[in-house]
């Protein structure tokens, strides 16, 4: 079972449209294994987005992931990072494939919505910056069997 870190960046909180969207998450069998609301500081914003330092939208990201609340979490399943990458869509919002999250949600390049590790190194890195080992929680939901069953 792979762990995955998701974030609902300012735009989609502020557009109300987190419930919506961790609804498809728990739709699609993933577990919730952390979440939490949180103000995103200029520290924390700049070690997440490290690999984009020096590109010309950087200074914009910035202003843009600390610029309102965030809601931060941790999705538990099969094949999760790549599941939940899927499930975004592509990372331009004009271009993502209707069906997708940012395809259907998102018609901006900046502001598409959500974050999703892209590899289990990013993953881990990832959730070890945003949460504490206790901050994440082991317990298994009812059914799972149903859910993960199978090859
Ligand atoms: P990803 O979120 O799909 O992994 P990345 O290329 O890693 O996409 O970029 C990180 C984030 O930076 C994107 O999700 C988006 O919010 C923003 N971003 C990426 N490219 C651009 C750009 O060309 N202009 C403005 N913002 C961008
Ligand atoms: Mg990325």
């Amino acid at each position: 079972m792979q762990k995955t870190l998701i974030i609902f960046k300012p735009d989609c909180v502020q557009r109300r449209l987190v419930g919506q969207i961790l609804q498809r998450f728990e739709s699609k069998g993933l577990r919730i294994a952390g979440l939490k609301l949180i103000q995103v500081d200029r520290a924390l914003g700049e070690k997440h987005y490290a690999e984009h330092q020096g590109k010309p939208f950087f200074e914009g990201l910035i202003q843009f992931i600390t610029g309102g609340p965030v809601v931060v979490g941790i999705l538990e399943g099969n094949e999760a990072i790549t599941v939940v990458r899927t499930l975004l869509g592509a990372t331009n919002g004009t271009a993502a494939a209707p069906g997708t999250i940012r395809g259907d949600f998102s018609i901006s390049k900046q502001n598409n919505l959500l974050h999703g590790s892209d590899s289990p190194e990013s993953a881990e890195r990832e959730i070890a910056l945003w949460f504490r080992p206790e901050e994440i929680v082991d317990y298994s939901v009812a059914g799972s069997e149903w859910v993960f069953g199978g090859a």
